[in-house]
């Protein structure tokens, strides 16, 4: 790697005369960037071919595969020349050719292949497994269009195609010789020889699947080179193809190439809900096939056998998505390797494990039967005969299994179960988050719970803090790295040595400045864009994430009607200044949650043009969350909204990432929020509304009445009034929905239940805040504890518990 900006300087002119062919002055931002990045990619390749070099001399380590329908990797180049160590030297040397860094940061797009929380997760994990020295590699789609971009009409959400790709991304690199063919639909011919049955795949319809490798390179690495490998569906040019062609049956033939493409084509746009239908399942086997043939095929190159698959091999299967790993697997082993099924099976569980990522019940995916049996035939019978077995070990093992036999088959009244065909084939099931893992224990899976109860483990998230703390809030590093040094980039536990600075009155107002610059800049920000000024001195209230009812951003909305309203009666009667910020995506079909987008526009629009809300109250809802705007929020933030629906949100990330940046978490005891509360203690914290035990017992025994609510608090009541009139709209029928969910349909997500410990907690809150050396002494506690939330924490619990796989950097630390 370049010792210098002149090294550096003379290997990228070089560089871009090699491949532009024009002088410097010439090339649009795009040639320069793209320059910089094949740059780089081949400097870490050079590393990559002395890092597998000396991993070899060692005893081969066990291999990693990630599998996800999602990565959503935001931009790599800032990140990249920050784990390099080189940002500083190619920042001036750019500058000494007239080429501000900036600019080609800003070239880049925002790999946006992901929802939300799942797939931020993986790209996390990718980061910390390079890290620590886990061979550890994602397998996904490559898809053409990631989700879509994000644009507010008249308060609406509309939906842009998110076209990535379009000027090409130079941190892949296509790799046709390592392609796979994917085999759908056909018939399967069963030949008995030799007293063995063997599965011929016959009439099939060939999809070739062609990888594109982007290389993860994580901080000061000297360690390895990880991958992300995406798969590209491509037309085969078989003979059929060309004959179609040749006969000058041209639209049979492109609509064969279009068919074909549409399995790489578009990420589905849901989250915690995952629409069934057959091209998500193409999608589906797609990547999980290409996926383990490419795996196997090198396994077997390196081993010569696959007897011991499972030692070399973990396969990790991010939520139910890749669920087919497990049925994909035996048919390889079983078909193409003649193994027998016991032996077969074994090796299956002992290599996959699995995470689940939600208990929304209309995520849980199900497959009918007949859909799947249709496009993935010997998959089919493959997943029966699971089925089969299973339920006769379980009528072998236990007395009076009716209820088992009831509640945990792969088959059951003609759909297949995905997530119970995942925990009967893995070998390990983990939640995501402590309390989320008990729910699973206790009463999703329950009686899993009861077969397999040493399957059953937990691991709470993490995030990547050198992205979501060190690229992300560059002033709040420098910072932390003057006070405590530069130890906590490498080991997140050491921010608990800003525990020392508690009572360090200048510290603090170090803390108190570094907080300001960030806010004016995310406020110059929001200005430019939507002609809204946020006062820095004000709080900055935060709600970014999925749009989605139990998220609850409709609690919030009702927080700052609340306060409106309060405020228009008597301008003392709310102390302080407060901006509200929301922003976030609702999946195209959701109708609900498009109209709390409507409804916060709205809200906003009367609020931001009412004078004498001037100094009081500004909202906002900031478009196309994604993860560069969110990089720009979370150092700003001075409060995080954590709201869900206690036993809903099966961790949240976010509310790490602003831990880490320093906001105090407003919220209930959900996900990890509960196990940042014991991190923080309860008085760096504001923790409101009821448990996850109270709301199960509401459900169970239906005891809750959203109409008693209605008619016990005023201040709701007029919030509920004024959203069924036209105290926003013209149009009094537009929130509607959102009325009758709240009464007509007694409040699935107990919105009017927590209102009134939400604005008391909310308001305790505001009156720390303008204690401000109070609020900032728990801003500092939050960041402290924050270590324990980074994903090389998680990435360690699951190289031990899971994966059995070496972390070597930890390992050659300790030799
Ligand atoms: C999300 C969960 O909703 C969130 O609580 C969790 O932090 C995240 O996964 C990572 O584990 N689930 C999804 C999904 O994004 O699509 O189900």
């Amino acid at each position: 790697m370049f010792s210098d900006k002149n090294s550096f300087k003379d290997a990228y002119l070089e560089k871009y005369a090699e491949i532009k062919g024009k002088s410097i002055e010439e090339g649009t931002l795009w040639d320069k960037y793209h320059t910089l990045v094949v740059l780089l990619k081949e400097e870490i390749s050079l590393c990559r071919a002395f890092t597998n070099y000396t991993a070899d001399q060692k005893q081969p380590a066990k291999q990693v595969y990630y599998f996800s329908m999602e990565f959503l990797i935001g931009k790599l180049l800032n990140n990249y020349l920050i784990n390099i160590g080189i940002q500083t030297i190619v920042h001036e040397g750019l500058a000494e050719l007239n080429i501000d860094l900036q600019e080609l940061i800003a070239q880049e797009s925002d790999a946006g292949l992901g929802n939300g929380g799942l797939g931020r997760l993986a790209a996390c994990f990718l980061d910390s497994m390079a890290f620590l020295g886990v061979v550890g590699h994602g397998n996904g789609i490559r898809y053409k269009y990631g989700l879509f971009e994000q644009k507010i009409v008249n308060g609406h959400q509309t939906e842009i195609a998110d076209h990535w790709l379009k000027n090409g991304y130079p941190w892949e690199t296509r790799k046709p010789d390592k392609a796979i063919v994917v085999k759908f639909k056909g018939n399967i011919r069963v030949e008995r020889v030799q007293g063995r049955l063997i599965f011929h795949h016959e009439n099939y319809e060939p999809v070739l699947a062609v990888p594109y490798d982007i290389p993860i390179f994580s901080y000061e690495n000297p360690f390895l080179i990880n991958n992300l490998r995406l798969w590209s569906a491509e037309p085969l040019s078989s003979e059929l193809d060309l004959a179609l062609f040749n006969q000058g049956n041209f639209t049979q033939a492109l609509s064969y190439k279009s068919e074909v493409e549409a399995i790489s084509y578009i990420l589905y746009p849901e989250d915690s809900n995952h629409a069934g239908r057959e091209l998500r399942l193409k999608q589906e086997y797609f990547f999980v096939a290409a996926g383990l043939g490419a795996i196997v095929r090198s396994y077997k190159k390196r081993n010569g056998t696959l007897k011991d698959f499972s030692q070399g091999v973990a396969i990790h299967i991010n939520d139910t998505h890749p669920a087919l790993c497990i049925p994909e697997l035996m048919r390889i082993f079983i078909d193409e390797e003649g193994m027998d099924w016991e032996e077969s099976w074994n090796i299956t569980v002992d290599a996959i494990s699995y995470t689940n990522h939600t208990i929304m019940p209309e995520a849980l995916e199900k497959w009918p039967v007949s859909l799947l049996k249709n496009l993935l035939p010997r998959i089919y019978m493959i997943i029966e005969e699971i089925d089969r077995r299973f339920k006769e070990k379980l009528l072998r093992r236990f007395f009076n299994c009716e209820e088992l036999l009831r509640s945990t088959p792969v088959m059951r009244e003609g759909q297949i179960c995905m997530a119970n065909l995942a925990i009967i084939g893995s070998h390990s099931i983990n939640g995501v988050a402590r309390l989320h893992t008990e729910i699973l224990k206790q009463h999703v899976f329950k009686d899993f719970h009861r077969i397999f109860g040493y399957k059953f483990t937990n691991l709470t998230n993490g995030v990547n803090h050198r992205r979501f703390l060190l690229t992300a809030n560059p002033a709040l590093s420098e910072l932390v790295t003057e006070a405590i040094g530069p130890g906590w980039k490498t080991n997140a536990n050491e921010l608990k040595k800003l525990h020392n600075y508690q009572e360090d009155a200048s510290f603090l107002e170090q803390l108190g400045k570094v907080k300001y610059q960030n806010k004016q800049r995310l406020a110059l920000m929001i200005q430019e864009k939507q002609g809204i000024y946020l006062d820095p001195h004000s709080l900055y209230d935060v709600h970014v994430k999925r749009i989605h009812a139990y998220k609850r951003q409709l609690l919030n909305v009702f927080k700052v009607m609340d306060l409106y309203n309060r405020l228009q009666r008597d301008p003392e009667a709310v102390q302080g200044s407060y901006s509200f910020i929301f922003g976030g995506k609702a999946a195209p079909g959701y109708h609900y949650a498009k109209s709390i987008i409507k409804l916060i526009h709205d809200l906003a629009q009367k609020i931001n043009k009412d004078q004498r809300m001037k100094e009081k109250l500004r909202v906002v809802f900031l478009e196309n969350f994604n993860v560069s705007l969110a990089e720009r929020i979370y150092p700003a933030a001075d409060l995080s909204e954590q709201i869900s629906t206690a036993s809903k949100e099966a961790s949240g990330t976010g509310n790490m990432k602003f831990m880490m940046n320093g906001a105090l978490t407003l919220g209930t005891l959900d996900g990890a929020n509960v196990e940042i509360k014991e991190a923080v203690g309860d008085e760096h914290i504001f923790i409101f509304g009821l448990t996850a035990g109270e709301v199960i017992e509401y459900n169970r025994n239906r005891s809750y009445k959203s109409w008693d609510e209605y008619h016990t608090n005023p201040r709701l009541k007029k919030i509920l009034e004024q959203l069924n009139s036209n105290y926003l709209l013209e149009n009094a029928q537009e929130f509607r929905a959102i009325y009758d969910s709240l009464l007509l349909y007694n409040d699935e997500f107990y919105v009017l239940k927590d209102f009134e410990s939400y604005m008391r907690t909310f308001e305790e809150a505001s009156k720390i805040y303008l204690n401000q050396d109070m609020w900032l002494k728990s801003s500092l506690h939050n960041i402290a504890e924050s270590g324990v939330f980074s994903s090389d924490r998680t990435i360690r619990e699951y190289a031990h518990q899971v994966w059995r796989a070496r972390c070597r950097r930890i390992e050659e630390k300790e030799e």
